[in-house]
């Protein structure tokens, strides 16, 4: 099976119709312990805290411009971000787009054949449906598509 990369679509696809960023997703070894710098230096104070089971995180929404800060913490040693943490450290761990109508547009990237991680829609924090995309088939950033049905982050 071939997978697209940067630059190589056969016939120009059409983009994603993005509505905003919804959050950028940022990983932590500890929410509590990452909350008094967000607070103190940032100036960002969390509205939410919720874990999300089927992801195996912790998450935390810090609102800030008409966006969000998600800090993200493991809830087990198998969780993604459990692996990105050893791997990498804390930091910037995803990107996550606002859409209308997020199983569209996994259909309309898999028929592009784009790499995907989720080829269906999944449950995320705060009730939203989302989907990954995979780094390899975005630049090297992890890319998450999320559909909201209200203003409520
Ligand atoms: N950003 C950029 N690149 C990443 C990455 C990330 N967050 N996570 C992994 N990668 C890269 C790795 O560096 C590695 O690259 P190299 O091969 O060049 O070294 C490659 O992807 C494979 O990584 P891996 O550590 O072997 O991890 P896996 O292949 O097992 O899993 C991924 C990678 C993206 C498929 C997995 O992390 C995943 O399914 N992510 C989506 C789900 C998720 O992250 N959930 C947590 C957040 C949930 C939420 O916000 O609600």
């Amino acid at each position: 099976m071939t997978t697209q990369s940067e630059g190589t679509f056969p016939h120009a696809p059409e983009g994603l119709r993005v509505q905003k960023i919804d959050h950028l997703g940022v990983a932590v070894h500890s929410i509590e312990e990452a909350l008094p710098m967000y607070a103190g230096i940032l100036g960002l104070e969390c509205v939410a805290i919720e874990t999300v089971e089927d992801q195996k995180v912790k998450t935390a929404f810090l609102p800030v411009g008409g966006t969000n800060i998600e800090l993200l913490e493991p809830t087990a040693p198998d969780s993604p971000v459990a692996k990105f943490l050893d791997k990498r450290g804390p930091g910037v761990h995803h990107v996550a787009y606002r859409v209308d109508d997020v199983a569209r547009e996994l259909e309309r990237l898999k028929g592009e054949g784009v790499r995907l991680v989720d080829e269906t829609p999944r449950r995320g924090a705060g009730g939203a449906l989302i989907a990954f995309l995979h780094p390899k088939a975005t630049g090297g950033i992890l890319v998450e598509l999320c559909q909201r049905d209200s203003e409520h982050h």
